[in-house]
């Protein structure tokens, strides 16, 4: 019998050692222009990929992620990632590179989770909130850790500072939006008629927001109007769940989960409940309707573009 047990611990061992992967992710810091309202405002933005916030990196628990950084060779500033999701020597793997150059490195996806990833290149707070962020997520390695959820969505929360290159402004905190995803009310038609894009889900569906704030100087109290968020993970961890709750602070550099499931057709309105924040652009609208895009919230459609 004990034969037994310790043949089964190895087969299942091997098993998990089998579906561990190594996983190629690359990034290109790149300096475009992009518009951060509806209206198509144009901002001198710095991005990993011409994206705000970049491409969704999704790995799962156990993996390796073998991450190569490229700098544009038409960029101006030496550039650098550094992942919330690694443990690694930050002198050696989050070093900046000049344009031009790459840089490789590799991790051990270890803890799962939502997790931020950010350029670290001085000065920080400049090369963040002109944009260079993402998401990192790192799916549990135990398919039943989290309830399943029927759609997804990303939302990164930052400040916009109108001025990209006065850093003292930044050191300020003299912000005069907040975006959710790099725009201005970019999914709330009701604050601006503007606005062409929403979040979807039919009633009874279980939504997960995977939420990071990039700051660079704020805390945002993401809150579902009209609604209660079923789970809150902090940092996206299955083992850190809240049930039943309102609102949620997560702080600049951090990340949760949240699940969300409404029993009637309507919207919430999904904001940093810190008024300043919410007014000046820090709403989203989660619709959930019978007639729900089945593509909305899943795929590659978790970050609405
Ligand atoms: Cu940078």
């Amino acid at each position: 019998m004990k034969k037994t047990t310790l043949a089964l611990a190895l087969a299942l061992a091997a098993l998990g050692a089998a579906q561990a992967k190594t996983v190629q992710v690359t990034l290109t810091a790149k300096e475009v222009e992009l518009p951060i309202d509806n209206k198509g405002t144009m901002y001198r933005a710095w991005t990993y990929n011409g994206q705000i916030p970049g491409p969704v990196v999704r790995v799962t628990e156990g993996d390796i992620v073998e991450f190569t950084l490229v700098n544009d060779k038409t960029s101006k500033n030496s550039h650098s990632t550094d992942f919330h999701a690694a443990r690694v020597d930050v002198v050696k793997e989050f070093e900046s590179i000049k344009p031009g150059e790459s840089k490789k490195f590799s991790f051990p996806a270890t803890y799962p989770g939502t997790f931020f990833y950010h350029c670290g290149s001085d000065p920080m707070i400049q090369h963040i909130a002109r944009g260079m962020f993402g998401v990192i997520i790192v799916d549990p390695k135990d398919p039943n850790a989290l309830p399943k959820a029927d759609r997804e969505y990303v939302l990164v929360q930052s400040e916009l500072y109108p001025n990209p290159d006065n850093q003292a402004e930044m050191m300020a905190g003299k912000w005069t939006n907040t975006m959710f995803n790099g725009g201005v009310f970019k999914y709330d038609p009701v604050h601006d008629p503007a606005a062409t894009r929403i979040l979807q889900a039919k009633p009874g569906e279980r939504v997960r927001i995977h939420f990071v704030n990039a700051g660079v100087n704020e805390f945002s109290s993401f809150h579902p109007i009209a609604g209660i968020w079923d789970r809150v993970y902090v940092s996206g961890n299955p083992k850190n769940v809240i049930h039943g709750a309102q609102s949620f602070t997560v702080g600049p550099g951090d990340g949760a989960a949240f699940d969300i499931i409404s029993p009637v057709e309507g919207a919430n309105a999904l904001v940093s409940h810190v008024m300043k924040q919410a007014l000046t652009g820090a709403i989203a609208i989660l619709q959930f309707s019978n007639d729900a895009d089945p593509k909305a919230g899943k795929g590659d459609n978790i970050v609405v573009r």
